[in-house]
């Protein structure tokens, strides 16, 4: 097909192109924020991958409502579900990255973030997409209470996570992130961290007194079939490492649409 383009307009769309793809300049941008000398233990990484993981945990298979499509946390209703709180610390984070590319939609940042700070904190490489766009209005929100509830044990967590479509392989690999980051009184009513190496992703499995575990962490010791699998990723760091990257890479695909089709495998 003939256009009327010159050379000069050809350059300016392969230019207005590359910059609008160019994920890699925003997965490095995403690295310089990581490094935060006076939060927490040093590191943006832990909350930013809770940012990723909140945004999606929301799914419901059966409805085909929530997840990381859309990134309705900006509005006050999902922001404001409990189990959200602290969030708004890598909200902030992210922000001037937003503002740096424009053309990434928030809920394609939020994900790409905690896949960049997974990797950057030793852990494995998370297959990832762009495509995600954001919605406009705060009745797109999922209703509150979707999030998986700390006090509670193996029942609730299977509930939660088959409701997203999850096995029990991919549960114990996801709850396998518990590995990095802490507890916050002012945010869960938790305090303290379950490990010693906050900012490292690792398999390391502590159950030393000194450190904290949830009572759904717990959940993962006491129930049969979870501690099978966790006494597998205890011996083997290889599996746990390719089970959690394709469970979470899983995670930030649910119920997202590219171009109006359903995009589900990676
Ligand atoms: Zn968490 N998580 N989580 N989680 N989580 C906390 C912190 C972090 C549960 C939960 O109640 C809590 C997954 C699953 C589940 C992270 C990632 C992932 C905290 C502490 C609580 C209470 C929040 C605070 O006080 O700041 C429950 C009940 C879960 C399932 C049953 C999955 C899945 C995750 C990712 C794949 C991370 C990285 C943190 C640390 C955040 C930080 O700021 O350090």
């Amino acid at each position: 097909r003939k256009t009327n383009l010159g050379v000069q307009d050809k350059c300016d769309f392969l230019e207005y192109y590359w910059e609008r793809t160019n994920y890699n300049a925003v997965r490095d941008s995403i690295k310089q924020i990581l490094p935060q000398p006076g939060y927490d233990d040093g590191s943006t990484g832990p909350v930013l991958v809770r940012l990723a993981w909140h945004a999606a945990g929301t799914y419901d298979m059966h409805t085909n409502t929530g997840g990381s499509n859309g990134a309705t946390m900006r509005f006050a209703m999902e922001a404001s579900d409990p189990a959200n709180a602290g969030l708004e610390y890598a909200r902030k984070f992210l922000e001037p990255i937003k503002h740096k590319f424009p053309w990434i939609s928030y809920a394609d940042l939020w994900t790409l973030a905690g896949v960049v700070a997974i990797e950057e904190m030793g852990g494995p490489v998370v297959p990832w997409k762009p495509g995600r766009t954001d919605k406009t209005q705060e009745s797109d929100c999922p209703p509150n209470g979707r999030l998986p509830d700390a006090a509670h044990t193996q029942q609730h967590i299977r509930d939660v996570f088959y409701r997203m479509g999850f096995t029990d392989r991919e549960i114990v690999a996801l709850m396998g992130a518990h590995t990095i980051g802490r507890c916050h009184k002012d945010r869960s009513g938790y305090d303290g961290p379950w490990t010693y190496t906050p900012t490292r992703f690792s398999n390391q499995l502590d159950e030393d007194d000194e450190l904290m575990m949830l009572p759904a962490d717990m959940a993962l010791i006491i129930d049969p079939k979870f501690r099978e699998i966790v006494n597998i990723y205890a011996q083997d760091k290889k599996a746990f490492f390719n089970d959690f990257a394709s469970a979470f890479g899983k995670l930030l695909e649910l119920g997202v649409t590219r171009n109006g089709n359903d995009v589900a495998k990676l």
